[in-house]
Parts: structure tokens; C-alpha cells; sequence
């Protein structure tokens, strides 16, 4: 934190306290012992279908179908004719977890709670992606973050809002651009069957509304956490590790041709795999490496537990103890700040590279984002 006491606010609410004003990202900062994280335990899953619909159970959960090192797939294949694109202008910040606890409520308090009946049981709830870029902030050199904090019930949910340069990246993306999106998840489709006997549909409609997400517990120092990631596929072994050490994490990535590739693959692409997958406890990620026509030339898999050995050889490389500290400060710093147990003010945290993290209270403002529908749900 930022000690200088002339520039600390106090706050009024619930008693006197004083907060910092601001937290600094720089990585030199957090390189001390690595902080506890406890092993994530599912607690639960949820699935989005076709037209976005929530259903409390996994019948988005794909199967993992080995492709062998050197498969041929067209990534370009159905991008014209077999793509339903979710509409990406369409915000919906925290509202299907928001769906997951109060189908699962009863499931939260008797495992996690032992007295109060009226509090989840956690300290924060968030989507596993707003986490993973707070892990790699103090290596974040291009795109800064928005925040919005509210506090219900003594926990603190936090969902993220899209600053002014990522809504202008969004809407004047290029076609090419556009086209290298699908490029992903037609890698997905030819790696998963629907189900577990099952072999991957090629010629079928690539759809992103569909979503399995796993809903996981953990907790990091002092931070209990309540958070969904988005799963691609299990191992369709049913002698696999129970979840979510079973699950598998698809990416694709250009190809390495040059010592250079391979260093800004381990110093900035790796760092973004390593970050998401670690968080909920996914074990391994199989990467389909492709070339300018989005032909895959090759598929490598990665282990999680290995990545951090893997980049120890680049010069000056990012650290995952610097990623969780910093992390775990964040949480600190915004529990230290946001005060008011009320859905309808936000604490609107801000950072931009070679910035500190600073924020900005507003009440019943555009960025309130608890819904009345879960407010009423949870005083009932
Ligand atoms: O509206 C938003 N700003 C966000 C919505 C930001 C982050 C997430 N989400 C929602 C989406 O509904 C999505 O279903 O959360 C879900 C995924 O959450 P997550 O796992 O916390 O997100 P993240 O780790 O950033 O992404 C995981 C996967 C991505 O895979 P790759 O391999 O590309 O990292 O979720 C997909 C994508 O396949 N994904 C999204 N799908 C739909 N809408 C989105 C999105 N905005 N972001 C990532
Ligand atoms: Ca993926």
C-alpha cells in the first residue's frame, strides 16, 4: 500500500478506518514467498446453451478426444457458413453465477458456514477471469481494468467493467481479426465429443453462447473466494481424478519458428495459460499450434504444475509467487477500502499500465450491477 498518510481518505461507515488510496502493481514489490492457495474444490457446475439459457446441471460438458501431435485441422473451415458468434456487446456481468448461488444456497452454507446463516461464507465472488488479470497485472504492459466492487451481506462481489479503450478495440476490429476469434473454438470443436463415447462433430455449427463452467471455492491468504471459470473439456476416463483435476484447457497459439517466438511465447502467452488454468486447479492445457492460414501444424500439451520450470531460462520472466502476492494484496487493499454493506454503491477500481491502482466510489450509479432479482432472493 501507499503509506503516505497525506493523501489517505477516511471513511465513514460502520466506524472510523482509514484506507489507502492506492496499491502499486510493481512486480519487485510481491517477490516474496509464494502465499498459501488452497488446493480449489468444486462445489459446483452450471451450463449455458445455445440461446444463453443458465441450467444448474453439466449438459455443456464436452469429452476430450485425442488428436495425436500432428492432426490436420482447417481452423478457417465454417467461419462463413457454420458460426453463431454471441453477441459480445451484451453484458452480463456476474448474473449466471448470481443464478448458481441462489440454486445452490442451501449446498453453501451447510459446508462452509458454521454460524451466521444470513452470509455465503466467502469473502469474494467473482468471475475466474477477472482473476486471472489480476495475476498477471504486474506484467501488463498494453490493456488496463475496471472493477466495480459492491458489498451484500458482508461479501464482496466483484465484476468487471470494459474500459473505454477495450469497447473501442471491440468495435473496430478488423475482419482478419474477427475470422482469428472463431479460430479458437474451431480448434475446440475438432478436440470434444458431446458425449463420452463420443467422436468430434467437424462439420457442425460452432456456437459460443454454449458454455460449461465449473464453480470452485478456495482460498488465497486470508481470501475466502467463490468463483466460475469456463471449462472446454474433461478426460472422458471415467477413472480420471475427480474435477477439477480431470479437466482440460484448449488454446491455440501462431507457431513457433524463431528462438524470439519461443521467448515472447514463454514471457507473455504462457503467463496468461499458466494464470487462468492455475486458478481453478486445471491441470494441463493442449495448445493446437497453427500457421497464417489457420492450418494446425502441431499439438503440444502443457502441464501447469511444469510451466513455471519451463520459463525459468528467460531472462527476466514473470514470477507466479509475484502474480498470487499481488493478488492477494489487491484483495486486501479493496477490503481495507470498501466499506458500505449496501448492493447499490460501487467501489470502481482502476488501473492503467505504469499506473497505480486507484478508485472511485459512486452510488446508484451506471455501474451498480447486483440485480434486484438476487437482492430479493437473498432476503427471502
Ligand atoms: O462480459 C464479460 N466482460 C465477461 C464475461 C468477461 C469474462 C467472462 N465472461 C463470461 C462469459 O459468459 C463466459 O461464458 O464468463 C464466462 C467465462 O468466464 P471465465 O472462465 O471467467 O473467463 P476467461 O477465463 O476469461 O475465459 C475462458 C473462456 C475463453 O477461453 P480462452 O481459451 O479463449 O481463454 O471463456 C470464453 C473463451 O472461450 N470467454 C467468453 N465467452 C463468451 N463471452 C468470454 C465472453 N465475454 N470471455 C471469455
Ligand atoms: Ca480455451
Amino acid at each position: 500500500f501507499n503509506e503516505d498518510p497525506s493523501t489517505q481518505k477516511r471513511f465513514r461507515a460502520g466506524g472510523e478506518t482509514q484506507a489507502p488510496r492506492s496499491l502499486s502493481t510493481r512486480a519487485q514489490l510481491y517477490e516474496r514467498v509464494f502465499p498459501q492457495y488452497r488446493q480449489p474444490v468444486e462445489v459446483g457446475v452450471f451450463s449455458l446453451d445455445s440461446d444463453r439459457a443458465f441450467f444448474n446441471d453439466s449438459r455443456q460438458l464436452r469429452y476430450y478426444v485425442d488428436p495425436g501431435n500432428k492432426p490436420s485441422f482447417n481452423l478457417r473451415d465454417g467461419y462463413r457458413d457454420r458460426f453463431i458468434k454471441r453477441d459480445d456487446g451484451v453484458k452480463e456481468r456476474l448474473d449466471h453465477i448470481l443464478r448458481w448461488i441462489i440454486a445452490n444456497r442451501s449446498k453453501l452454507h451447510s459446508t462452509h458456514t458454521s454460524s451466521s446463516s444470513c452470509t455465503l461464507g466467502v469473502d469474494f465472488v467473482t468471475w475466474r477471469g477477472h482473476l486471472t488479470k489480476l495475476l498477471t497485472t504486474p506484467y501488463e504492459t498494453q490493456e488496463g481494468w475496471l472493477l466495480a466492487v459492491s458489498k451484500f451481506r458482508g461479501t464482496l462481489y466483484m465484476s468487471e467493467v470494459e474500459t473505454e479503450a477495450a469497447r473501442v478495440n471491440r468495435e473496430n476490429r478488423t475482419e482478419r481479426h474477427e475470422e482469428m476469434m472463431y479460430w479458437g473454438y474451431k480448434f475446440e470443436q475438432y478436440i470434444c465429443a458431446d458425449d463420452v463415447n463420443g467422436v468430434p462433430d467437424r462439420g457442425g455449427v460452432v456456437n459460443t453462447n454454449e458454455a460449461f463452467c465449473t464453480v470452485v471455492q478456495t482460498r488465497l491468504a486470508d481470501h475466502k473466494l467463490l468463483f466460475s471459470g469456463e471449462v472446454d473439456c474433461r478426460d472422458k476416463d471415467p477413472r480420471a481424478p475427480p474435477a477439477p483435476a480431470c479437466y482440460v484447457e484448449l488454446k491455440t497459439s501462431a507457431e513457433i519458428c524463431t528462438p524470439k517466438q519461443r521467448s515472447n511465447f514463454h514471457r507473455y502467452k504462457l503467463l496468461k495459460w499458466w494464470a487462468q488454468s492455475f486458478l481453478p486447479g486445471v491441470p494441463r492445457i493442449v495448445a493446437g499450434f497453427r500457421d497464417h492460414d489457420g492450418v494446425v501444424v502441431s499439438v503440444e500439451t502443457f502441464h501447469i504444475s511444469k510451466i513455471s520450470q519451463l520459463i525459468k531460462n528467460e531472462y527476466n520472466c514473470w514470477k507466479p509467487t509475484v502474480c498470487m502476492n499481488f493478488c492477494s494484496d489487491f484483495l486486501s487493499f479493496v477490503k481495507s477500502v470498501v466499506k458500505e454493506d449496501n448492493p447499490r454503491v460501487v467501489y470502481l477500481f482502476a488501473w492503467d499500465p505504469h499506473r497505480d491502482v486507484t478508485y472511485t466510489v459512486h452510488r446508484d450509479s451506471q455501474y451498480t450491477f447486483l440485480p434486484d432479482w438476487y437482492i430479493k432472493e437473498m432476503a427471502s
